[in-house]
């Protein structure tokens, strides 16, 4: 279908938008061509039939267990320290590339002992991957704020260098035992100092229980470390209820409340990471006309735009922002103040909101 002169327009004005990404899991996020020649690596190795390995990456419509398959096999070609280290570069240049000046971005420590890494090597791969980005600037610590702020993006498409915060985000995986996600939080609060800001709770909806993860949650509640939890991509009533009940800092997806989860959920003015193409493509919302977002928008609910998972789903952040203008019909100032908005329920500390406010008011003055 060819591409009409306004949706080109559009398309250019979302990637020169500055954006906040808060729902990105790093191995979700990785780009084909990479994940295509790890898989020939390992093929030529023998270690997997790279063939079969192919067809999976580029097959494109994939339901929630199709998912979780797939993430299994990209944790086999993404299992070595310096892969870790490379795809957490690379995504972060990706995401700086298209003008997101902050992204938190979320990832599950691993131990393999067959390859001698532990949950603390995992994330020391990811830190140092993150510290190797060279054409932008990534902010990984407090301490590199400066006042002299440069726009971090430019919206009259200036060649100034790119800079982006970045913070991680622990996340524990629903197949974990209580004593493992303990260890995760643990470390979250050792890795303090190097940009590590929160703890997630994702994996296979379909798997695991509440009360497994509740006592690591309430750990790091205690440590006054923020949490942000998947819920409802499945119909789990119970699970619903508690986490809403949890009161966590935000929650990703909200897909299958029913009519009193939804109520509960609009007076919590809990922040919600608004995911439109992987609930689409998982079967969580059945088609983005009909997507959630609209209800929680028009109630005026704290929402952000986020990409979940955009190696695995083929998208960007700025297809997520297009998609929320070409869909739900929303002008280029309304869904700058979404963008903007989305500010404020960044994990990262005060002075860090001061600046990106300042980087919105700057790219208002200039766009709008
Ligand atoms: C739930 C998801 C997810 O941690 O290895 N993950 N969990 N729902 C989703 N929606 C589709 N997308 C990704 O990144 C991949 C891991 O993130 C979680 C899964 O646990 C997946 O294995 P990391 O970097």
């Amino acid at each position: 279908m060819e591409t009409s002169e306004a949706e080109k327009e559009m398309r250019e004005w979302c990637v020169a938008l500055p954006k906040v990404e808060l729902h990105a899991h790093l191995n979700g996020s990785v780009r084909n061509s990479t994940l295509l020649e790890l898989a020939k690596e390992l093929g030529d190795k023998g270690v997997i039939v790279f063939e079969d390995v192919k067809d999976v990456i580029m097959k494109n419509d994939r339901s929630l267990p199709e998912c979780f398959r797939l993430f299994d096999l990209f944790h086999i070609l993404t299992t070595d320290h310096d892969t870790v280290t490379r795809i957490a570069k690379e995504v972060v240049g990706d995401f700086a590339a298209e003008n997101v000046v902050y992204l938190e971005i979320r990832t599950t420590p691993k131990n393999n002992e067959a390859k001698g890494m532990t949950k603390r090597s995992y994330m020391n791969a990811v830190v140092k991957g993150l510290k190797s980005v060279e054409d932008v600037d990534v902010v990984l610590f407090d301490s590199n704020l400066r006042n002299d702020e440069t726009p971090m993006s430019d919206l009259s498409g200036d060649t100034k260098r790119k800079k982006i915060y970045v913070r991680l985000l622990l996340s524990i995986d629903r197949r974990e035992t209580t004593s493992a996600a303990l260890d995760t939080v643990n470390l979250a609060m050792e890795m303090k100092d190097q940009g590590v800001i929160g703890i997630d709770l994702s994996g296979n909806p379909v798997v695991g229980e509440w009360e497994t993860y509740l006592p690591a949650l309430e750990h790091a509640k205690d440590l006054g470390i923020p949490t942000t939890i998947h819920c409802g991509e499945v119909p789990n009533r119970k699970e619903i209820q508690a986490m809403l009940d949890f009161c966590p800092q935000r929650l990703g997806h909200v897909c299958c409340l029913d009519d009193e989860e939804w109520k509960k959920l609009k007076s919590s003015m809990i922040p919600v990471e608004i995911c439109l193409t992987s609930n689409v493509m998982t079967g969580g919302a059945p088609s983005l006309e009909l997507h959630h977002f609209a209800d929680l928008y028009n109630a005026k609910h704290p929402l952000s735009i986020c990409t979940d998972d955009s190696g695995l789903f083929s998208t960007s952040l700025s297809n997520e922002y297009y998609l929320v203008a070409s869909t739900f019909g929303l002008s280029k100032t309304e869904l700058f103040r979404l963008a903007q908005g989305a500010v404020e329920f960044v994990f990262a500390d005060d002075e860090v909101k001061k600046s990106l406010r300042a980087v919105f008011e700057r790219a208002a003055a200039e766009t709008l």
